[in-house]
Order: structure tokens, then sequence, then C-alpha cells
């Protein structure tokens, strides 16, 4: 045997239970808090990888189970995570992406996601902090499986057999040792998957809750933001029937905006940088309402009459009863 690999392998075993020992350790700094809102971000982490194997045009689906043991899994049909092994780590992909962690252990890498490089980040983290969790991935035509206790693995990659399916299972039990709770809320899961619905026009988001005799919901919005807007509005008055609606890059941002009037007096705008709610704003919203003021006076002095040209229409006049979303990512 060639005892430079053997010192190599486990040289590169210690690092990862020192990382996962970090996680373990230091939690809130990687999925922000051990509460409920820490035990849901299990899930968004995994269903973010998902969103981004889809973003990359390889999944159309993302589905996520409540299985009866109170255990999460997450399948998306896109190209599944790789398993052939690393050249130097001597390991699979597989394990690497599950047991290496990658980011620097910020619990801030959401205002960057999507925004390539950072595939897969998450996935370590909600490995570390689960009981157990186990990986299936569908490629090739086979089922590969590997199994982990508190992150680390329990068994080599296995191959179980055929199968016609595509793309990755990821099946974890939060620990009870590190979480307050670790019992997931439906409503809360439909919430999030509907608003990624949204966001992401063109995917079909599925929710499985087992614990609750097989409930079953999807969500498919072609329109994307669109569709959101016209979802905010069903209760009120649009004064009129079109929702605008444009998309566009610039500078490595993708921007898209929707926006329509109502006859109410209330401005509703929900705006996202990166597929996160950014409710304080941001350079982004305070970019498209000056883009807006200054058009709608650019258009008044161009074809106003003289009385028209003579109104100085501010920001506030011009947002009075519109509603809005708009999204600016990184790409
Ligand atoms: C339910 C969670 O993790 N899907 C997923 C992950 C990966 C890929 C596809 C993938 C990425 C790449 C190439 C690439 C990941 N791969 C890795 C790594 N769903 C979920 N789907 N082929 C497949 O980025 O080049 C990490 S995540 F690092 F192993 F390539």
């Amino acid at each position: 045997m060639d005892t430079k690999n053997t010192k190599d392998y486990s040289a590169s075993s210690i690092t990862v239970l020192k990382g996962l020992e970090a996680v373990r350790k230091r939690p809130a700094m990687y999925i922000g808090g051990t509460d409920k809102t820490g035990l849901h971000h299990m899930i968004w982490e995994i269903v973010d990888n998902g969103i981004d194997e889809a973003l990359a045009g390889f999944a159309t689906a993302i589905k996520v189970t409540i299985n009866e043991d109170g255990s999460v899994t997450v399948y998306d049909d896109g190209r599944g995570i790789p398993v052939d092994i690393h050249p130097t780590e001597k390991k699979s992909a597989l394990e690497l992406a599950a047991t290496v962690l990658h980011a620097g252990g910020k619990f801030d890498k959401d205002s960057y996601k999507v925004s390539s490089g950072l595939h897969g980040v998450g996935l370590s983290v909600v490995n570390a902090l689960s009981e157990y969790a186990f990986i299936e991935v569908y490629k090739n035509g086979q089922i590969y499986k590997q199994e982990y206790k508190e992150g680390v693995p329990q068994t080599e990659v296995v191959t179980l057999g055929k199968t016609e399916l595509r793309g990755t299972s990821v099946t974890f039990k939060p620990d009870s040792k590190i979480f307050e709770t670790v019992e997931f809320d439906s409503k809360k899961i439909l919430d999030r998957l509907r608003q990624h619905a949204y966001l992401n026009g063109g995917i079909k988001f599925e929710f499985v809750d087992k614990r609750k005799g097989n409930f079953k919901y999807a969500f498919f919005f072609e329109g994307g933001l669109k569709s959101y807007v016209r979802h905010i509005n069903k209760h009120l008055k649009p004064i009129h029937k079109e929702i605008f609606h444009t998309q566009g890059q610039i500078d490595g941002v993708e921007i898209e905006v929707a926006l329509q009037y109502t006859d109410d007096l209330q401005t509703r705008e929900y705006p996202f940088a990166n597929n996160v709610f950014t409710a304080d704003g941001g350079t982004h919203l305070t970019g498209l309402r000056t883009a807006l003021t200054k058009t709608i006076n650019n258009y008044i002095y161009e074809h106003g009459t003289e009385k028209d040209k003579s109104l100085s229409i501010l920001g506030d006049d011009v947002r009075e009863g519109l509603n809005s979303s708009g999204i600016s990512q990184s790409i």
C-alpha cells in the first residue's frame, strides 16, 4: 500500500472532523441560531442547492417531504451531485460536498448566494447538525447512496441498483441535542416555497407532509414576479389590467421588475436581492424608485400639455397605489 496516500487520507479526515466539530460547537455561526428559524434554515440551505441546480438549467422541480419520523427529504431532478473520486483527496465528490466546510463559517453568505461558485456550500453544515442524514444520487442510470451520523460518513458511497430517475435526494434529521425544537412547521415551509416559486418562475415546488396523512401541495408560476404582483393585488382594484414587467442585465447584475397600480392609497414594495427578501430596501429599491419618478416626469415633459408641464410630480405621488416586486441578482 502507498503509505503517502494513507497519510494524506487520514490528514484530510482529521480536517473534516475538526470542521464538523466547529459547526456543532457554534451552530449559530452557520445557520443563524438553534431556534425554530435556525431549524427551518436547514431546509432552505438544501432547497437553495436545488434552486441553484435549476437556475443552472439542469433541474425543473424541487420536492420537500417531511417524513413520519420528523426527518426531511429534499429532492431535485438535476444532474445529481458528482460521485467520482477526487484525484488527490481519494474521496468521492459527494463525500467531499457533504463533509468539507466550504464557507468561511460566517452567517453572511445569503447575500451573495446564487452567484455561482457557492453551489452546495450548506450541505456539510446541515449534515454536521443532523442526528443522521443520507444522500441518494440518481445518475448514469444508477442509485448511489452515502449515510452519515452527526456529519460523519458511515459507509463509502455504495451503488444500490438501477434507476430511471435523475437528481439528488438529501434526507436529514436535525439533531435534538443541538436544536431547541426539532418540529417542522408546514405553514412556514409552504409560505417560503410559494415565495421561491414566485421568484423563480418556471420551477415546480412540491411539498408533502407525511406526518399529516400525506398532505400534498405544489406551486408552479410560469410568470414568476408577474404572478407575485397578481397575488399581492388579488383583493385590490388594479387600474390597468396588464402588469408592467421588465427584465434585463447590466454590469453582471440581472434585474426583474413587475408593477401594477391600484386604486388604493398604499404602496406595497417587495424587493429581493439574490433571492433574499430585503425588508429594509437598499440601492436596488432606491434605484427603481428614482428611475420611475424620472421616467414619469420625463413623459409628462415630453407629452403633456403646458399645464401638465407645470406640475412637479414627486416620488410619493408616483408610488401612490403602486404595488411592485423586484429582484436584483448577481450573475
Ligand atoms: C436537494 C439538494 O444538492 N443538487 C445538486 C448539487 C450539485 C450538483 C447538482 C452538481 C453540481 C456540479 C456538477 C457543479 C452539487 N455538486 C457539488 C460538487 N440538491 C443538490 N445538483 N454536477 C452536479 O457545480 O459543477 C456540490 S453541490 F461540488 F460536488 F460538484
